[in-house]
């Protein structure tokens, strides 16, 4: 099967593998990567670091309340390090470095981000990227065996993994699985350019549970489907059929619904609001020379993060005298991301030549208008940049969720600061309190940024209050449940779940606004 690059159309297998040994997981979470960071500390010695992801927070008390298991990449080639950490059951799955190159910086990363991203790079597509990235997932899949028990439930995620499902339900029709993509799912025209589309549709309906960010991604998903599962195989035609956004494919039901994610908003609450943070933000102030508007931008340095899209519309409200260069600050601070992808490498040249000219003409010595990082930095001082911001620039020209507005949002208790949010983010959905605008529109992003810098204190208190209800009431330990919960009511029991595919679009469970 992997020589051919395709994925078997065949039919499930009826029985169990009695040959397998199982694990003894309840419940099982495959990932590309683990939740954990390699660190070499100064005398050689490796500690591995449990990285501070959301994903992890939200899942952890549910991993830890049951047996569970992690099945994932450690983000280290050619490593058969397999980390430990307390109460989680770790199964690393090895990569090369030619898997890396192939299955996660070619396959994911340059074919099938930016096919899901609206082709605002255009996507490569090589047949030996393919080729590995099915062998890739069905090494993620043969670990999820082994790491579940009878009956477990496994969640699966993200776009590297959508064969996963599949290649799992036949190695272990007794599993419940799920799904969830994290980024969006293209509308059908652009999608249907994918050599592998059908495969890759087959491999979500393996599934028992789809999860998107928003109901259109649900929507794209289903019409695809429609039109893609139910084409004749070498064993018959599979009957496709839906009903009130339900699709039926044989016998089997799939659901599909939207569960929008979100943060740990209780907990970056309450750490703004101490007193390290209101200090060390108050002091990031007064080394900025105590600029009447300081305006931020956080990103992974990606061409989906309109990141150019903001430093453009700064300089022309500098041009037009709009903004004043003497009383503003703007920090950009751009997490390192995909170096090796060569779109990545003209982009980061775009980005800080922008950033080069805006200070060349505006800036002076010692003041430069934008101050820009290419470097994580800590997650405390993040939160203290939340906190001095006045201006929040989330401007992606396309984005799955954006947990960065968000995070803003639940870091100002305080009731100060605006957000200016780009309408192609899955939070605009959600976040209709801030100042949206279409980030293709530049003069539209301009006087939403102008509006922002000028709001009264007492719309700002307004529109602050609003975000804030919809994030701290819509958590990411509620999202988790809510998909969790979906998932455990999928009705059928597990032998008849291997005869076909059924769809249901999750009405029970979309957006709230
Ligand atoms: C994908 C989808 C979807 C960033 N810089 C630093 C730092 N960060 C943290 C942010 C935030 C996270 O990284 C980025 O999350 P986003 O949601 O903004 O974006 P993606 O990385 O593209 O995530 C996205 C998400 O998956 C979840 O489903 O929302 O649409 O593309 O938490 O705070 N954290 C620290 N230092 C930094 O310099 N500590």
């Amino acid at each position: 099967m992997a020589e051919s690059g395709h994925v078997s159309n065949g039919g499930a297998p009826d029985g169990h593998h009695a040959d397998h040994h199982h694990g003894d997981a309840e419940f099982v979470v495959v990932a590309n990567r683990l939740p954990v960071d390699k660190e070499v500390l100064p005398d050689g010695t490796v500690n591995w670091k449990r990285s501070p992801g959301g994903l992890v927070t939200a899942l952890e008390p549910i991993l830890r309340s049951q047996t569970g298991a992690w099945v994932g990449w450690s983000g280290i080639a050619d490593s058969d390090d397999n980390p430990d950490i307390e109460g989680i059951d770790i199964h690393a799955v090895p990569l090369s470095t030619r898997e890396i190159a192939e299955y996660y910086e070619g396959f994911s990363n340059a074919t099938l981000w930016p096919l899901y991203h609206d082709v605002l790079v255009k996507p490569e597509y090589h047949r030996e990227w393919w080729n590995t990235y099915v062998e890739v997932n069905r090494r993620f899949a043969e670990k999820a065996a082994e790491a579940a028990g009878e009956g477990a439930i496994v969640w699966i995620q993200d776009y590297q993994l959508q064969l996963v499902p599949k290649m799992l339900r036949m190695l272990r029709p007794d599993l419940r699985i799920g799904f969830f993509l994290h980024i969006p799912f293209p509308p059908v025209e652009l999608f249907m350019q994918l050599p592998w589309r059908t495969e890759i549709v087959e491999g979500l309906l393996g599934a028992d549970l789809i999860g998107f960010h928003l109901p259109g991604g649900a929507q794209n998903f289903l019409f695809l489907a429609r039109r893609l599962a139910g084409q004749a195989t070498s064993k018959g035609t599979v009957g496709v059929r839906s009903r009130f956004g339900v699709v039926q494919v044989g016998f089997r039901t799939v659901r599909v619904g939207a569960f929008p994610i979100s943060i740990d908003s209780g907990d970056l609450d309450t750490k703004s609001k101490s007193k390290e943070i209101r200090t060390r933000a108050a002091a990031l102030r007064e080394e900025l020379g105590n600029p009447k508007t300081i305006m931020l931008g956080v990103d992974r340095l990606d061409y989906t993060k309109g990141i150019d899209v903001r430093l453009k519309a700064l300089s022309e409200l500098l041009a037009e005298k709009r903004i004043d260069p003497a009383d503003t600050v703007m920090i950009q601070l751009a997490t390192p991301s995909r170096e090796r992808v060569d779109s990545y490498v003209r982009m980061r040249a775009g980005i800080e030549q922008l950033v080069g000219n805006i200070n060349g003409t505006y800036g002076n010595v010692g003041q430069p208008v934008v101050q820009y990082l290419h470097r994580p930095v800590p997650r405390d001082e993040l939160i203290a940049f939340f906190v001095a911001a006045d201006v929040m620039l989330v401007t992606p020209l396309r984005d799955g969720m954006n947990l960065v507005a968000k995070e803003y949002v639940a870091c100002r208790s305080d009731l100060g600061g605006a957000l200016v949010l780009s309408e192609f983010t899955g939070a605009a959905a959600e976040l209709r309190s801030a100042y949206q605008a279409n980030p293709y529109d530049l003069d539209g992003v301009k006087d939403a940024i102008e509006a922002a810098v000028e709001q009264s204190t007492q719309e700002g208190r307004r529109r602050m209050r609003a975000l804030r209800r919809q994030v701290l009431t819509h958590d990411v330990a509620k999202w988790a449940e809510s998909f969790l919960g979906a998932l455990a009511s999928t009705t059928e029991t597990a032998s008849d779940a291997n005869r076909g595919v059924h769809l249901v679009t999750g009405s029970e469970s979309g957006t709230d606004s």
